[in-house]
């Protein structure tokens, strides 16, 4: 799915600003139908929880509306007029005046409907967008509603972070002529010195020729195809490498008699990605990611998109030597992408099947554990959830350079007897859907080598380890031998490239202890550094991202005090002292792993 972008053909318009906004009521049953009855207004971009000072919305289970009203550009006379919402969390619906013209499940990608026949160049028309936060053991996430005795809907679920809700991304208005291209594929490899470009495109409402130029940084032609599917060869490419980008321009026109009826760019960077061994080669040379796990998540806004955010974030990460983080536990905002790729910072791109483990719960309440994988629980039909999110996600992302490689979920219940029979087929999804990607998935630590069930399906094998913190809480030296012990299994069993993709320890910054002492920025250091002497030890570990890169906001409960604090910064972007602890070390080893004295 193409990202929406102005070009000679196209317009592009962001209809983001304050919308009126209102809660559900049973007073309303067609919301979308007139003027919405509200005195509140919400920020779009930004998830709806935190702007308001009533629990009663940020609490709310259910559906929320948006509404604005919306100027067709009178130029547009003649083009396709489309809505574009890029996040609608969990589930929209798109409402042009009276009609609904999108319904769309799956928080976290993007969605369009063509509204042409229902708009009119210069006219205004009243755009409304219903919105649902609610998870069920059908969505992905998943998630379990119960009804109190007043009738009030009760939202839990199997993640930790906070189930912010709303129009977190941004919503376009966007031209596109009738005859137009629909869909880009790109695929590079290289031949010796020569990039390879592999252009796969499609037409929508119509016939034309397909003309490809290919332009470098400077502007200069450096190749050019023709047809639905060519290839461009590169002499002397410039590689996309980490830590330096190159990205080339690739423009696609749609031709009828000789004249240009549609036109779209995307930059494309020349890379290879493949595994190789126990190694993880880019562009044919091993890479050791160093970075994060991470969240969208800031105060006020929660999941809402933030180009200050944006750019402060890659400069932190630039600051302490980071070279790569994952999506944890979602797909980002495509603008995340984009900057990943111009500043060649390398993405292990997750879905959102986060929580698809139910013994989690049961481990930490002590109450009876249900089973994750039966008909009752995550069955087939979570699993179609789940393959449509796959689906949308490549679609989404399949042309992004900074992307090698797919996480199709994080710590499932991998080690319970039906997960191979869950997972099997979407990993072979994934692969049919984009060969030109290795994949993972993210291990939990109940399903340690030999007891998990599915590990040798993909290609690498990402863990999350807490030695030190959930087991074996302030004793370091325990944990050392203990996670030595672990990952010398995995090693052993399977001979893959392993990622440590999260380890972390609650921090409160500014608490301070000479002792072992958990929730201290020294023990966050010191619980670090421990993990850091164990992954230079184990060949096969060809990773660490730290749990994480900031604190976020969870549901509240017992188990956590205002939120996760793992960050090795604030929520406010603050460094611990373990921001300068890993600077010291990213910063000295580059991509290069390093090796135990
Ligand atoms: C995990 C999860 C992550 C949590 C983290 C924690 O294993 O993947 O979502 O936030 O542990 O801090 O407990």
């Amino acid at each position: 799915m193409l990202k929406p972008k102005a070009s000679a053909t196209r317009e592009l318009i962001s209809i983001d600003g304050l919308w009126r906004f209102a809660v559900d009521t049973a007073s309303t049953p067609e919301p979308w139908s007139s003027t919405l009855d509200t005195p509140l207004e919400a920020a779009v971009p930004a998830s709806y929880n935190d702007l308001f000072t009533d629990s009663a919305i940020r609490d709310h289970v259910g559906w929320v509306w948006y509404q604005r009203s919306v100027r067709v550009p009178r130029g547009w006379s003649g083009e396709r007029v489309i809505v574009r919402v890029d996040a609608a969390t969990h589930e929209g619906a798109v409402y042009v005046n009276d009609s609904r013209v999108a319904h769309h499940v799956g928080g976290y990608l993007p969605f369009e409907a063509d509204i042409t026949e229902l708009v009119a160049a210069g006219e205004e028309f009243r755009l409304t967008i219903g919105v649902n936060n609610e998870l069920t053991f059908e969505t992905i996430p998943p998630g379990i509603i119960e009804v109190d005795a007043s009738g009030a809907k009760k939202q839990s679920y199997f993640h930790d972070f906070y189930n912010y809700a709303g129009l977190a991304r941004s919503v376009w208005l966007w031209s596109r002529p009738l005859v137009h291209i629909d869909d880009v594929t790109v695929t590079t490899q290289r031949d010796g010195s020569t990039g390879v470009v592999d252009v796969a495109s499609t037409l929508i409402g119509g016939d034309a020729d397909v003309r490809l130029t290919l332009r470098d940084a400077s502007g200069a032609v450096v190749g050019s195809g023709e047809g639905p599917a060519a290839v461009i060869r590169v002499s002397d490419a410039v590689l996309w490498q980490p830590g330096a980008a190159y990205l080339y321009d690739l423009t696609i026109e749609a031709v009828v008699d000789g004249a240009v009826v549609d036109e779209y760019t995307l930059a494309v960077g020349i890379r290879t990605v493949e595994v190789s061994g126990a190694q993880i080669l880019i562009n044919g040379e091993p890479f050791y990611f160093t970075g994060f796990g991470k969240h969208e998540d800031s105060a006020v806004r929660g999941k809402g998109h933030d180009n200050a955010y944006l750019v402060h974030d890659f400069q932190l990460m630039d600051w302490i030597g980071a070279n790569s983080f994952r999506t944890s536990h979602y797909p980002y905002a495509e603008e995340v992408m984009d900057f990943a790729d111009r500043h060649g910072i390398v993405v292990i791109d997750e879905t959102p099947a986060v929580g698809l483990n139910l013994g989690i719960i049961g481990g930490i309440t002590g109450g009876p554990t249900p089973k994750t994988w039966s008909p009752e629980t995550l069955n087939d039909t979570t699993r179609e959830a789940h393959a449509q999110v796959i689906r949308e996600l490549v679609a989404r992302d399949k042309n992004h350079p900074s992307v090698v490689m797919w996480s199709v979920t994080n710590e499932p219940a991998s080690n319970e007897e039906g997960a191979r029979e869950y997972f099997e087929p979407l990993v072979t999804l994934t692969r049919e859907l984009d060969p030109s990607r290795p994949v993972t998935f993210v291990n939990v630590m109940m399903a340690v080598a030999g007891t998990d069930l599915i590990a040798d399906l993909f290609d690498v094998i990402c863990l999350n380890r807490y030695y030190g913190w959930y087991v074996m809480p302030g004793d370091l030296v325990a944990a050392e031998a203990a996670l030595e012990t672990e990952l010398r299994a995995w090693e052993q069993l399977y001979g893959k490239p392993m990622i440590m993709t999260e380890y972390g320890a609650d921090t409160i910054a500014g608490l301070h202890s000479i002792h072992d002492q958990p929730w201290t920025e020294e023990y966050q250091v010191k619980m670090l550094e421990m993990f850091h002497r164990v992954h230079d030890r184990i060949p096969a570990m060809v990773g660490e991202q730290v749990w994480n890169f900031a604190d976020f906001q969870t549901s509240s409960g017992f188990f956590r005090v205002d939120g996760n604090k793992k960050g090795v910064f604030t929520r406010d972007r603050k460094p611990k002292a373990a921001a300068h602890a890993l600077r010291a070390r990213w910063t000295a080893i580059g991509s290069a792993k390093p090796v135990a004295d």
